[in-house]
């Protein structure tokens, strides 16, 4: 594979201005898309080519394959770096940018479609042999095989969909009786929104914590980790809150949970940036929930306490170069990254509009990704995450002091921010004593 020279990021926001800066630093062409209403967007200012590619909607624009395609060729882009979200994870994509000669920086279309359908990754993993939960091998035909698999899992059961990921088409079932309606309502939600429905089961982990790895793995069959990230702080299957390392697992489990995703990737032929997800119950027992083929917004914990710009390494590997070894790795401090959405931080509802002020944090070891800036309009259309503030500290503990006073100094108004949600958290005593699951904010938070 050749030196790639011209990147085109088909992508917007925080994600885009991160992956420009990367590009820019290696001495390569940064190409941005933009749509009719980030034409003003910093980020387009920043590139070294930017083409409008359509509408304000996303299926107009960010989500336009054709478009998107048309601009590579219009730009003489080699390559397309596809962020996280939008077309990261399509699998159509993929295929039109290999018919056009365009290298995808992201793993082949094969272990894309392989990790797509989460049932039968399920299965390929426990071949490799990694622990899964138990539940179901593969799809369930109908509310009978329901009932008979449930039966001898025993209640209580969770049902998934195939296609699914982020929570849709998810239903916990306690007993035999609520089998039935939470199956088919899990079927037609999964129909509505993936096209397929496909429900597969498991056992109800319950109050786990979501810890991921972050992997590289390059053309050459090598495959390194940067060290795991604890996600659990989530609000409706959002993360708000993550850290690295999760300081929940003891060095005996950690180092068994790296092994173990390493093992796992190299067992599918993993290549470019990935992140492979657990759950982890009470009693540090880790299962494989889902792989991630893509850059994740969480990314920069990792890039904290590694050193290593995983960006860097997504292009460099597909540039066909050999990727350094474990040893080389060495994982130090602790990071934790807060996510800064324009949302009322009471109800968590969207707050978009123009920013009347910005002033944002600084100092030793902040690390702040945004693409907006004072007078900046955020418009309606897209997520609502508009920064990321990540911090680094010696360990926990001064990770969130430094994480305090950095969102002390942060000064947003015209908009509302989860600033304010995030200044409670490093003040709430349970996170600082890392007393919290996946369900805290939902269940404990709001009420
Ligand atoms: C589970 C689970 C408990 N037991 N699976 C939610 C998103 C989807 N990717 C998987 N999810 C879960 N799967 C079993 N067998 C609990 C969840 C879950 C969850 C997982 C990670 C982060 C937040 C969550 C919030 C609610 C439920």
């Amino acid at each position: 594979m050749a030196k790639l020279e011209r990147i085109l990021i088909a992508n917007r926001g925080e994600i885009a201005l991160r992956a420009i800066r990367t590009i820019k630093e290696m001495g390569k062409k940064a190409i941005a898309v933009y749509s009719t209403a980030d034409k003003d967007a910093h980020y387009v200012k920043l590139a070294d080519a930017a083409i409008c590619i359509g509408g304000e909607k996303s299926s107009e624009s960010y989500l336009n394959i054709p478009a998107i395609i048309s601009a590579a060729e219009i730009a003489e882009a080699d390559a397309i770096f596809p962020g996280y979200g939008f077309l990261s994870e399509n699998q159509q994509f993929v295929e039109i940018c290999n018919l056009h000669g365009i290298k995808f920086i992201g793993p082949s279309l094969e272990v894309m479609q392989l990790m797509s359908d989460k049932s039968k990754a399920k299965e390929v993993m426990k071949k490799a042999g990694v622990p899964v939960v138990p539940g179901s091998e593969g799809a369930i035909k109908n509310v009978e095989e329901a009932k008979k698999i449930a039966k001898e899992i025993g209640y209580p059961v969770i049902l998934k969909a195939a296609s699914g990921g982020g929570g849709k088409g998810m239903r916990v079932v306690e007993d035999e009786s609520y089998i039935e309606n939470a199956y088919l309502a899990a079927e037609s939600e999964a129909i509505s929104a993936f096209g397929d429905g496909t429900i597969y089961m498991e056992k109800f982990i319950k109050n786990p914590r979501h810890i991921e790895v972050q992997l590289l793995g390059d053309s050459h069959g090598n495959v390194v980790h940067l060290g795991e990230r604890d996600c659990s702080l989530q609000r409706r299957h959002q993360k708000m809150i993550e850290e690295s390392p999760a300081v929940f697992l003891d060095d005996a489990t950690r180092a068994k949970l790296h092994e173990t995703a390493v093992r796992a990737a190299k067992a599918i032929g993993y290549e470019n940036a990935g992140t492979i997800e657990f759950l982890v119950d009470a009693d540090k027992n880790f299962y494989f929930m889902e792989m991630n083929t893509r850059l994740q917004v969480e990314h920069p914990v990792s890039e904290m306490v590694s050193g290593i710009d995983i960006v860097e390494w997504m292009i460099r590997i597909a540039e066909g170069e050999k990727l350094f070894s474990q040893e080389e790795v060495a994982l130090k401090g602790h990071a934790i990254e807060c996510r800064i959405n324009a949302e009322d931080p009471a109800k968590f509802i969207p707050s978009p509009g123009k920013i009347k002020s910005w002033i944002a944090p600084g100092g030793k070891d902040v690390r702040m990704d945004t693409h907006v800036y004072c007078g900046y309009i955020v418009p309606p259309y897209y997520d609502s995450m508009i920064a990321k503030l990540i911090v680094w500290g010696e360990d926990r503990t001064k990770a969130i002091a430094k994480m305090k006073r950095a969102l002390e100094e942060f000064e947003v108004s015209g908009i509302k921010t989860t600033i304010e949600f995030h200044k409670k958290m490093m003040e709430n005593p349970d996170f600082i004593e890392n007393n919290f699951d996946t369900k805290y904010i939902d269940e404990k938070y709001l009420s």
